[in-house]
Order: structure tokens, then sequence, then C-alpha cells
């Protein structure tokens, strides 16, 4: 198979273009269709073996050694994805929901994929000043980042969520289509992230009349109408503690606007039109109040009219390990014109229904990452010989990337259980129990699969060999951009408080539907024999966690705190192997529904009851935790 000058690279969803872009064999054409695939497998594996024996000098070294997974419609190659689907949707609502689907599926491989790979080549440039000196604070991004904004309206992948056109189930078919779209990019997830979160606080605002134009631009389909948003949170004083971090101030304008001065230390996409931001609101004399009920929250236009930007200053675009396609900025705020949009000293709570929103984008991200690395590992795994013959019939390596899938599953019911629940809430059909249930599950995925992504692109990466860990195969930037996802919207520590929070909020009540939820999936999944086994282990986690609260709660506030991360962990294990063991259930479940159900069950399902029993939760051992991690270091011997 000679190169073929006829080639073009971003055809069939070929995965990278510029390694193997002169290696698609003319009579390999086709081998990435979806449909009718087995007598070409048969041919092509063959093929491979047989190219294996050839000598030395016939093979085509000079250019080539291994050919490059390539990967169809991600839509139609999804069976868990499409069973779920055909499972919940209304058949109406399936069939049309369906179609969108496999048509965008297909856009996303012939054309949008393209895109985001080149929006990894072009980052965004920061152009301080013109050639005359005057000041500009221009971000330069690439043609393909700003059609990627284009294709996204057109795609109604905001508004599709804000129309609800399928009523309830209108979430989830936006959710599905950001996961679809979230791996090919370019990026472009986190600033329509943002864009929903700022939709959804608008919208839970009532839409004032202020904001209806604003709302009406975030959520266009029209591509030149079609506004994102931004969510300045960070400042200098750290991410996490906005409580206590937030210094920009808020002046009252003659007017009734404000005028924000201060500095926003990370402001993800930055070439945002409008933005959602804290501040303090300063009185007559100047003074803010400080803490939590000091913040207020503002909407913002991030230029006038005329393209200006509006008293604000880009300081410099961040240096960042992954997310590079999408520009980070510093940002001073010398009088920037907002409108307060919150009651005065709730700002916290009312951009808390933003975080939600981005933090289940968050989810999506995390599920659609560990899908992609899945597709291309099973790929390769039909293409690459090792050891005399192809890597998917080492059984060894297929048991690793089963329990890679059987991860991802996992994390893509759970992903769905929360747009469902959202899409309820939204159409005002969800239960007061729906609604706290939602309020738990979205910190628990989003702690959860964040972990989980890291570790699954990590382990499919290494089923590459060596290949894995070279840049332009593009992996490289799948790992790079999958290890923010536990980072950025809260850690998994501030999400495991804010699990807590839930509780405390709900004076335990999230608890109470946790378990009843769990209990009625599990019975109506009980007279499925073959998963005996799973909901066993399961009703045995469950009582595990019933006497990890009794017993927690009992104890004080540091057996919570240091119990958290377990704790959340034990609720993601718990109400995701019930999703899987549902799943598995139905009539028409598949065996491997089944397996992965049995399989997921099989792991420790409650570790914070393990851990309570190992005193891992005592003050004694808390003061053991400094003393390991402090040995040998400067601080050790001094009061920690
Ligand atoms: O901006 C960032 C990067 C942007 C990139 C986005 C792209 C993502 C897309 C992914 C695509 C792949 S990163 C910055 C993100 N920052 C955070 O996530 C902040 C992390 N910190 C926290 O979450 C903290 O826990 C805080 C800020 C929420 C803590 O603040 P407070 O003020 O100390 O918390 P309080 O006092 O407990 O809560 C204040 C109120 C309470 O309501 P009330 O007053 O009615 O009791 C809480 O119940 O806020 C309410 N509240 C919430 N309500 C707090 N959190 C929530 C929540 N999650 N849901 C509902």
């Amino acid at each position: 198979w000679r190169s073929s000058a006829t080639c073009k690279p971003w055809q069939s969803g070929r995965f990278l273009p510029r390694l193997w872009e002169r290696c698609q064999p003319p009579s390999r054409k086709g081998i990435n269709t979806t449909a009718g695939q087995g007598q070409q497998v048969g041919t092509q594996e063959k093929q491979v073996l047989e190219n294996l024996e050839m000598p030395l000098a016939r093979r085509e070294t000079e250019s080539l050694f291994q050919e490059q997974p390539e990967t169809g419609n991600q839509y139609l190659e999804d069976a868990l994805l499409r069973s779920y689907l055909k499972t919940h949707l209304p058949p109406k609502v399936l069939e049309e929901v369906d179609q969108d689907l496999e048509r965008f599926g297909n856009r996303l491989l012939t054309k949008i994929r393209p895109l985001g790979w080149e929006c990894e080549l072009n980052p965004p440039v920061f152009r301080q000043y013109d050639a005359w000196g005057q000041r500009v604070d221009q971000i330069v991004t690439c043609s393909a980042w700003r059609k990627m904004k284009e294709i996204a309206a057109e795609e109604g992948l905001i508004a599709e969520a804000y129309e609800r056109r399928y009523s309830n189930w209108s979430r989830l078919h936006q959710a599905v289509k950001l996961y679809l779209f979230s791996s090919c990019s370019g990026g472009f997830n986190c600033p329509l992230a943002m864009t929903d979160g700022a939709a959804k606080v608008i919208e839970s605002l009532g839409i004032p009349g202020s904001l209806k134009n604003a709302f009406d631009h975030l959520t266009s389909r029209d591509p030149k109408k079609f506004w994102t948003s931004g969510q300045w949170m960070t400042e200098r004083r750290g991410g996490s503690d906005v409580a206590n971090g937030t210094e920009t101030v808020a002046r009252k304008q003659p007017d009734g606007t404000y005028r924000l001065y201060g500095f926003k230390w990370f402001t993800s996409a930055a070439d945002s039109d409008v933005t959602l931001t804290l501040a303090r609101v300063a009185d007559a004399e100047g003074h803010v109040k400080q803490g939590s009920s000091g913040l207020s929250l503002f909407f913002l236009k991030v230029r006038d009219e005329e393209g200006k930007m509006n008293s604000i200053q880009v300081q410099r675009l961040k240096d960042k390990l992954g997310t590079r396609q999408m520009a980070t900025a510093e940002l001073w705020l010398d009088g920037a014109k907002a409108e307060l949009i919150s009651a005065e000293g709730r700002g916290v709570a009312s951009i808390s229904n933003m975080l939600n929103i981005t933090r289940i984008h968050n989810v999506i991200g995390a599920v659609a990452s560990m899908r992609r690395m899945i597709s291309l590992s099973r790929e390769y795994a039909r293409r690459r010989v090792a050891f005399g013959k192809l890597l998917k019939d080492h059984p060894l390596h297929m048991q690793t990337i089963a329990r890679m899938e059987v991860q991802t599953r996992g994390a893509f019911l759970l992903l769905m259980e929360i747009v469902r629940l959202l899409g309820l809430a939204e159409t005002n059909m969800a239960s007061e129990q729906d609604q706290l249930l939602l309020r738990l599950l979205i910190p628990v995925a989003k702690l959860y699969t964040g972990k989980q992504a890291s570790a699954v692109v990590v382990e499919a990466m290494e089923s590459f060999g060596g290949q894995g860990y070279m840049e332009d195969t593009g992996l490289p930037v799948i790992l790079r951009d999958a290890l923010v996802l536990s980072i950025w919207e809260g850690t998994t520590n501030i999400l495991s408080l804010d699990v807590l929070r839930s509780l405390t909020k709900s004076q335990g009540e999230v608890m109470s539907v946790f378990f009843s939820t769990v209990q009625k999936k599990l019975e109506l999944a009980s007279s499925a024999a073959k998963l005996e086994p799973a909901v066993k282990r399961m009703r045995v986690a469950i009582s595990s966690l019933t006497r990890f609260m009794q017993a927690a709660g009992s104890k004080g506030a540091l057996t919570m705190e240091l119990a958290a991360r377990d704790f959340s962990y034990s609720l993601a294990r718990i109400y995701t192997g019930t999703l899987l063991i549902e799943h598995a259930a139905r009539p028409d479940a598949s065996s491997t529904d089944i397996s992965a159900a049995r399989r997921w069950c099989n792991q420790e399902l409650c570790p914070a009851a393990t851990e309570l029993e190992n005193s891992s939760y005592e003050a004694e051992e808390a003061l053991q935790d400094s003393a390991l991690v402090y040995e040998g270091s400067p601080a050790h011997g001094s009061r920690l």
C-alpha cells in the first residue's frame, strides 16, 4: 500500500492527519465505515498478519509501521448510548432524536473533528498592542475556533435545552449531543458549559427584562446572534474558597448600574461575549462586607457596541498543561460596567445554579474522553500485531480494555441519570425527592467521573504502548485535557464537602431519598436471576453505608470531614452500580449489560464503611496523617 496523493487526511474520521496522512491504503478505503464490516475486518486482519511475514525490504519502513486507529460515526458505534435512548425515550422523540444524532455523528466525523484538531494546532494568542503602540488587548483565536461557535449555534447545543421541544427529554437530547461533540470540539465544550450555566442562571431569575436580550443571544440558533459566556469566579487568593478569596469591589453608579474593580486570576474562554462574576458591593463609605454574605452576582458584557473592552485589561494568557485550544486569561477590571443580578449578598447561592450546570458539563467531558480513548484503543487492538497476533487476541489486553469499558459504562449511566432528573426539574415534573437526588448526585458524579477519566485515559494511553506517548498521535492532548476535569469546577475534596453541604442543607433528607431510590431500583431488578450476585453485593453495600451513616452521624464534624471523599465515592459506586443493574434488568438486555453490572459490583462498593472500621476518621489518625506527610520536612517537629 503505497502512499496516495489522493489521500484526504480528515476524511472518514481519521484520527490524526499529520503523522499518517500519506498512509491510507487505497485498497483499504472504507475500513472505517460502520455497517457491514464483518467481511472486511477478517480480510484486514489477514492482511496485517501477512504484512508481518514480509521481508523487511518489502515493507514501507520509510513511511509507516503501523496503521492508525480509525473510528466511524461515534453515535452509531456507541452501543450503550443507543440502548439507553431506546429504553428511555418515548418512541416519537426517539425517532427524531435518533435521526438528528446520526446526522450529527456524520458531521462530527467529517467536519467537526478536523476543526477540533485545527484548534489544537492554532491556540489563541494575546496581542496587547497594535503596530502603533495602542493598547488593544486582543485575544486572537483561530478560524476553526470561531467556526465551532457557529456550529454550536446551528446545532442548538445550548438552545436545545431551553426550547424544550421534547419537554423533559430536551435536556437529555442536548447532553447527548454535547457528549458526542465534546471530544471533537477542540476545547469549545468549555465556553459552551459556561454559556449553558449563564442561561440557566438567567432563566432561574425569571429572565428579567434587562437580561432578556442576553438570554436570547445565549440560547440562539443563529450563528450571527449566538453569544458565549464566561464564568469569572477565581481571584488571586484562590479558586476554591470563593467566599474569602473574592476581592473585587462593585461601586454603584447614579444610573443604577455598577462599576467593578478587581483582578480575575483565571477566566476561561476569555474571548466570550458576556460573563457572570462575583463582587462585593461597596457602601457609601466604600466599605465592603467580607465572607460569603458579602458577595453578589453580576452580569457584564466584555466589549461595548464598538468592540472596545469594557474597562477590562488582559494581563496575560495562562500557560496551561492542557485545554490549550481555549484562552484562559488574567483580567484586570478597572471600572467594568456591570449589572447586579442577584439579591445583594446572595452571589454564591445564585452562581451555584451555574456551577451545577458546568459541573454536569464536566461529567459530560469526562465520559466523552473515556469513550473516545476506548474507541481508539479497541480499534488499535484490531490492527496492531504483537507476539504474533493482534492485540485483540491477547486476553490480558482485552481484560484491561474491558475494565475501562465497565468504568465508562457506569459513568455514562450516571450522567444520563443526572440529565434525566435535570430535564424533569426544568419542566416542573420533578418531585421534591427528584430535586434532592439531583442536588446530591451532581457533586458526586463530578468528583467521581473526573477521577475515572484521569485513570481511564492514562490506562488507555498505555494500551497503545509507546505510540500512546507520542505527541503527534494526538493521544497526549486527550490526556492533558482530561486531567483538568478533577480540578476545575471544584476539586475532588471541595466537591466532597459540597456533598456534605447537600446533606446538611436538607437535614439528611437527601440520604433518605438516595436509599429509597436505590432500593426501588434493586427491587425491580431482583427477579433477574443472572443479576442475583450483583444485587446481593449491592444490598450488602447499602447495609454497610447505613451502618456508616449511623456510626459517623453520632461522631463529631471532623469524622464526616475526614470521611467526605470515601463517603462520596461510596455514593458514586452504589448509585452507579444500581443504574448498571437497572439497565441490565431490561427485558432486552444483552449479556454485556449483565457482565458490566456484575463486574462493577465486584469492586469495593462502600469504602467509607471499611475505612470507618479501620478507624481512619479518628482525630488521632488525622494527627498521624500530618506526621506521615511531614516526616523529614523542615516542618517536622514543629507544631503542625
Ligand atoms: O471557573 C472556573 C473554570 C471555568 C471553566 C469552566 C469549564 C467547565 C466545563 C467542563 C467541560 C469539559 S473554575 C472555578 C470553579 N469554582 C468553583 O467550582 C468553586 C469551588 N468552591 C465551592 O464550590 C465552594 O464550596 C463554594 C464557593 C460554593 C463555597 O462558598 P460558601 O459561600 O462558603 O458556601 P456556603 O455558605 O455553604 O453556601 C452559600 C449558599 C448556600 O445557600 P443558602 O445561603 O441558601 O443556605 C448554599 O446552600 O450557596 C448554596 N450552595 C449551593 N446550592 C453552595 N453550593 C451549592 C451548590 N452546588 N448547589 C446549590
